[in-house]
C-alpha cells in the first residue's frame, strides 16, 4: 500500500503538474534527481576539457573565437545545472567532492581523446547532436528547475551542433587528406556517441522508475534510435560512411537497423577505465586545488565585511 503523501505526489505527476523545490517530494525522487542533474552538470564541466584542448590550435581566428564561446557556454550549462541540483538540498561542495573522489559519474563520451581538428567538428555534430536528442524531452521533465534550465541549454546546444557540422562541411570540401581526417573522426566517435544514451533498455536500472516520475520521457533505446535516424542522412550529406556494416534502412519500422554498441567497452569506461578517465579527473582536481587561494580570499573578505556590519 502506497504512503498517502507518495500517492498524492504521483497523482500530481500523472496530471502533468510541475514539482517545485519547496514542495513535498518522495526521497527516491529527490535522490534520483540529485544523481541525474549533478552528473549532467559534471558532464558539462568535464566536457569542456576535450575541446579546450584545441582552443590554442584552432585553424583560424574566427574558429578560435567560436570554439571559445562554445566552451564557455558549457561552463554556463554546468553552473545552471549545479544551481538546479542545489534546490534539492545538496551543496555545491558536496557535488564537487563526489566528482573529484570518482563517486559521481559524468558522461562516458568525455573519456575519449580529441586527436585532430576534425574531432572538434565531430563533437559538435555528434556529441551535441546526441545531447540535444536527450535534452529536448527533459524540457518537459516533472521537476521545474531542471525543466527550465533545459530550455536555454537546448537553444545553445543547437548552435553548437551547427558549428560542428559547419567545421566538417568545410573539411570534406578540402583536400583528400582533410576528408580522410573527417572519416577517421567519425569512425572513432560514432560508437561512443551511441553509448551516450546509456545502456540498452533491458540493462537500464533507473529507466522504469524515472519514466513513472516523468523525469525521463523516453527510454535509452528509443532516443538512440531517433539519433541514428536523424544522423545517418547527415553523414551521407557529408559523403561519409557510418562505421557499421549492419546499418540498413528498415522500411517496415521506418527507421534504421544498426548493430549493438560494444557494451563491455561502455561499462569499462563508466567504471573509470576509459582512455582519458584519469587525465580528466586529474585536470578537475588540479583546477579545484589551484582555486583554493581564491576561495580562501572570498571567505576572508566575506567574514571581514560581516564583522564591519556587526560593529
Ligand atoms: N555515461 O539506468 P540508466 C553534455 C550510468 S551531454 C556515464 O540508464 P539513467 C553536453 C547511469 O548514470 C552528456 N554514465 O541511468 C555537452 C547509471 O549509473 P548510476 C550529459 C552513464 O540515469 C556536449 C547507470 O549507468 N547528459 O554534457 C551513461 O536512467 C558537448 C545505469 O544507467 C546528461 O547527463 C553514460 N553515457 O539514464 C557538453 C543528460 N549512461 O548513476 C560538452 C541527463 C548511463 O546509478 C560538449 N541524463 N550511465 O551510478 C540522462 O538523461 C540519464 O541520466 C542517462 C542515463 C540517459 C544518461
Amino acid at each position: 500500500e502506497m504512503d498517502p503523501h507518495e500517492r498524492a505526489f504521483q497523482e500530481r505527476i500523472d496530471a502533468g503538474q510541475k514539482i517545485e523545490p519547496k514542495e513535498w517530494m518522495s526521497e527516491g525522487y529527490r535522490k534520483t534527481l540529485i544523481r541525474q542533474i549533478s552528473q549532467h552538470a559534471h558532464s558539462e564541466i568535464v566536457g569542456q576539457l576535450p575541446e579546450g584542448n584545441w582552443i590554442t590550435r584552432a585553424p583560424t581566428l574566427e574558429r578560435k573565437a567560436i570554439l571559445l564561446a562554445k566552451v564557455q557556454d558549457e561552463a554556463g550549462h554546468g553552473l545552471y545545472l549545479y544551481c538546479a541540483a542545489e534546490t534539492l538540498g545538496v551543496s555545491r561542495d558536496e557535488m564537487y567532492e563526489q566528482l573529484h573522489s570518482g563517486k559521481a559519474k559524468y558522461s562516458s563520451i568525455f573519456n575519449y581523446p580529441t586527436l585532430t581538428w576534425a574531432d572538434i567538428g565531430a563533437i559538435g555534430w555528434l556529441v551535441d547532436g546526441a545531447a540535444i536528442m536527450n535534452q529536448v524531452p527533459l524540457q518537459r521533465c516533472s521537476y521545474g528547475p531542471y525543466a527550465r534550465a533545459m530550455v536555454r541549454i537546448c537553444k545553445e546546444e543547437s548552435f553548437h551542433q551547427r558549428q560542428g557540422f559547419d567545421i566538417l562541411m568545410k573539411m570534406v570540401k578540402g583536400t583528400p587528406a582533410q576528408k580522410a581526417m573527417v572519416q577517421d573522426s567519425l569512425n572513432r566517435w560514432w560508437w561512443p556517441s551511441l553509448m551516450m544514451f546509456g545502456p540498452s533498455d533491458d540493462a537500464s536500472v533507473h529507466s522504469a522508475q524515472s519514466m513513472a516520475w516523468k523525469i525521463k520521457q523516453n527510454s535509452n533505446d528509443e532516443l538512440r534510435q531517433k539519433f541514428v535516424d536523424q544522423t545517418v542522412p547527415q553523414a551521407e550529406y557529408l559523403g561519409l560512411t557510418v562505421p557499421d556494416p549492419d546499418l540498413k534502412w528498415n522500411e517496415e519500422k521506418g527507421g534504421y537497423d544498426f548493430a549493438e554498441p560494444d557494451w563491455e567497452e561502455f561499462f569499462n569506461v563508466i567504471a573509470g577505465n576509459g582512455p582519458c578517465n584519469a587525465e580528466r579527473l586529474d585536470a578537475r582536481r588540479k583546477a579545484w586545488d589551484d582555486g583554493a587561494w581564491f576561495r580562501d580570499g572570498l571567505t576572508a573578505h566575506a567574514e571581514k565585511a560581516a564583522g564591519r556590519r556587526a560593529a
